[in-house]
């Protein structure tokens, strides 16, 4: 999978993506992501990416332009599956979403800013637009690093223990069971008899009843 980034500030995704997981699966060759400062692609000398909003009111609205260009020079280059615009009045992400994208081969992300930006990119550009969720932040960076991390580990070959991503906490709509290491025994709190058992039907099976009984305490909401 390819991703390239469409961003006012990034230098933020420099720390981000040189850790863990993302810079590994970079460094096998399974994802590339390429960050875009959108100043680089501003049509006049003073650099400019936003202007003041037509009509009037507060705060400055992103240029097309230089957006426009970033994003026409990479689909001469490739096509595109998707055209993501980070925003807060997007659908709001999740697991099942998360599958979804996981699956595509290239896409574009464009990380909004200040008040927002100019209304025909997403009508020329833009497929989809997604929040991380019901809060503003102060841009799209953190949502799409956020939507990126949960993408990348879930495209096959990222994790080294395949079934790994497939136990994670909603992947199968629930939380997941609690897990103990050792000691088998901490000043006295110990670790569940059956998971020492040896019995791997009897622990797969305490595991589900944790993962539900879990889901039930925490996030009813995940059983409706
Ligand atoms: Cl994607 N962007 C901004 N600016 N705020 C958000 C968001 C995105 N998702 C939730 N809040």
């Amino acid at each position: 999978m390819r991703i390239d980034i469409l961003s006012l500030f990034s230098d933020m995704f420099v720390p981000v993506f040189s850790e863990s997981i993302i810079k590994r699966s970079q460094k096998k060759g399974l994802i590339e992501i390429k960050i875009h400062n959108i100043r680089d692609f501003s049509v006049n000398k003073q650099k400019q990416v936003d202007d003041y909003p037509y009509g009037g009111g507060s705060g400055m609205v992103m240029m097309i332009e230089p957006i426009a260009a970033c994003i026409e020079h990479l689909k001469s280059e490739r096509t595109y599956d998707e055209v993501i615009l980070m925003t807060p009045d997007g659908i709001v992400f999740n697991q099942m979403i998360a599958n979804k994208y996981s699956t595509l081969n290239n896409i574009i992300i464009i990380c909004g800013h200040y008040k927002g930006i100019d209304e025909r990119v997403r009508e020329m550009y833009v497929t989809s637009e997604i929040s991380i969720g019901d809060y503003v932040l102060s841009g799209g960076e953190l949502a799409a690093m956020i939507f990126c991390d949960t993408v990348i580990r879930l495209i096959p070959g990222v994790l080294n223990d395949e079934t790994s991503a497939l136990s994670d906490s909603f992947q199968n709509g629930l939380l997941a069971p609690p897990v103990y290491t050792r000691p088998a025994e901490f000043k006295g709190f110990k670790v569940p008899d059956i998971l020492l058992s040896g019995n791997d039907k009897l622990i797969d099976q305490w595991r589900q009843e944790q993962s539900l009984e879990r889901t039930r305490l925490k996030r009813p909401d995940l059983l409706d």
